[in-house]
């Protein structure tokens, strides 16, 4: 049995993007043999500014829709990450393992900085050293992501084996990241070349996983096209991103090809098929908000759950990082 790590930032409404390229694996993964640890990772979402009382929301919000979404506490361990201080102890370890020129790299830091480096937080830039303690503080060896956080796998990769030379042993695993081709990767409405983010401060971008009938119809409808009818080969999408993100997310959601979606649709403009896409949307994603409205009528409920979640975590990581603290030459806590 493995331990499967992974975690989703408490920054918004988790997104079509999140739930397609995540949540949805998380699910499936529960029925496998390996154990699962799903975190909402409040430290990380405040590496961008998040008005407190937004935040204590918003961390219910997501724990109310990863229940919606079939995440079972009987079988997966669901927590916020602030309340297993052994995150934050294993981070600062890794901070001073981990080397400027690796962070410098990230590409997720340079489009989440931008023009703006100089300003944004110091927490920002140290973003993948706190994500390697997260899956390293479980001795976690299978993290299901999105494919634009490959390369913060590739780093918490690095990261372990600097620490296992410079410390002489072998202690943290080698971690395999399990990504869904078909689905990986869902971009804006607005624009196809730029990801769906919750925190797009366009609505009109993305599909939120709590948004009703109606406003699911009516964001697809308005989604971005191109004058051109949808084409007979997969390979035709490629210079038309808006199309390709229409019809992958077809596919993801029908649990078909995008060459059979093309089948079906080619020479068709985009009416019927935004009709088709916009049905299919909705049977799968207003059960879900549904469900999540039930779960956020009962906060306190809730943040048991997290509580309890939070217990049952603690007891795997806290061992794992006292020993790596004593690796290091810390004296026992
Ligand atoms: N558009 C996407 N397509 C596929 N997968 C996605 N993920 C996020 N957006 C997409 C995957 O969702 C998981 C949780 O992501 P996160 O909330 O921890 O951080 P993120 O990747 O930064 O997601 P957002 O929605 O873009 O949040 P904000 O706007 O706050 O930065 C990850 O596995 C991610 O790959």
């Amino acid at each position: 049995m493995a331990r499967i790590f992974s975690g989703i930032q408490p920054t918004g409404i988790a997104t079509l993007g999140n739930y397609l390229g995540a949540l949805r694996n998380w699910v499936a993964l529960q029925q496998g043999d390996d154990e699962c640890v799903y975190c909402l990772v409040d430290l990380h979402a405040i590496t961008t500014f998040q008005e407190p009382a937004a935040l204590r929301e918003q961390t219910r919000q997501m724990a109310a829709l990863l229940l919606a979404c079939g995440i079972d506490t009987e079988r997966s361990i669901l927590f916020h990450q602030s309340a297993v201080s052994a995150h934050a102890r294993l981070a600062w370890i890794f901070n001073c393992v981990a080397r400027m020129g690796w962070l410098k790299r990230m590409t997720q830091f340079k489009d989440k900085a931008g023009k703006h480096q100089e300003e944004v937080s110091t927490g920002l830039f140290t973003y993948p050293n706190l994500m390697a303690a997260d899956i390293h503080a479980y001795h976690a060896t299978r993290v299901p992501v999105g494919d634009d956080q490959l390369q913060h796998i590739e780093l918490a990769n690095d990261i372990a084996e600097k620490f296992n030379h410079d410390f002489g042993v072998a202690f943290f695993p080698r971690i395999e990241p399990l990504v869904l081709k078909e689905s990986a990767r869902v971009m804006s409405l607005r624009d196809g070349t730029k990801k769906m983010s919750k925190s797009d401060p366009s609505d009109m971008s993305r599909i939120n996983m709590t948004d009703t009938a109606d406003v699911i119809a009516q964001k697809i409808r308005k989604a971005k096209t191109d004058p051109e009818p949808l084409p007979e080969h997969v390979h035709d999408l490629d210079a038309r991103p808006e199309a390709r993100n229409l019809v992958g997310i077809y596919a993801a959601i029908t649990g078909h090809k995008v060459s059979e979606v093309l089948h079906r649709f080619a020479g068709s403009g985009f009416g019927p098929f935004k009709e088709a896409l916009a049905e299919a949307l909705i049977a799968h994603i207003e059960p879900i908000g549904n469900r999540t409205r039930e779960y956020l009528k009962d906060p306190t409920a809730l943040d048991r759950i997290l509580q309890e979640g939070a217990r049952k975590a603690e007891a795997i990581a806290e061992p794992i990082v006292a020993e790596a603290e004593r690796l290091v030459g810390f004296l026992p806590r």
